[in-house]
């Protein structure tokens, strides 16, 4: 069910704990942490606590908590001093997402070419 811990779900198990990460910011519904594969010096995934699939999933049913991770992007920025930085919400295996728990991607510490692959 929407919102619900998922067994099968990898982050998931991040909020849980139960496998490791290298968290950089939390909040009492979010969680940043480091990109396992990163693609710029900074690269981290900021994430609900509560599982949804995908950012549309997340933003239809709860717009508060999109919000919330929206928020979080831009603490994330200020905190790792980006001054510019791409926020990317890949929503869809065909636009690369891997991952079927709700994410954006705060990428920053290099130049950033548009438009994107
Ligand atoms: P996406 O392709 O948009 O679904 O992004 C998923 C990202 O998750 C991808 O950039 C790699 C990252 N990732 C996958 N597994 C792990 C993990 O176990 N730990 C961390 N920190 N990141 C992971």
């Amino acid at each position: 069910m929407a919102g619900e811990p998922q067994d099968d779900c990898l982050f998931c198990k991040i909020v849980a704990g139960t496998i490791p990460a290298t968290i950089v910011r939390e909040t009492d519904t979010t969680v940043a942490f480091r990109d396992i594969n990163p693609q710029a010096p900074t690269h981290v995934l900021v994430i609900p606590k509560a599982h949804h699939r995908d950012a549309a999933a997340l933003a239809a049913a709860a717009p508060e908590l999109a919000a919330d991770v929206l928020r979080e992007t831009q603490a994330v920025a200020d905190q790792e001093k980006l001054e510019s930085y791409r926020i990317v919400f890949n929503t869809g295996s065909g636009a690369g997402q891997t991952v079927w728990h709700a994410h954006a991607h705060v990428l920053g510490g290099r130049g950033l070419e548009w438009p994107p692959g």
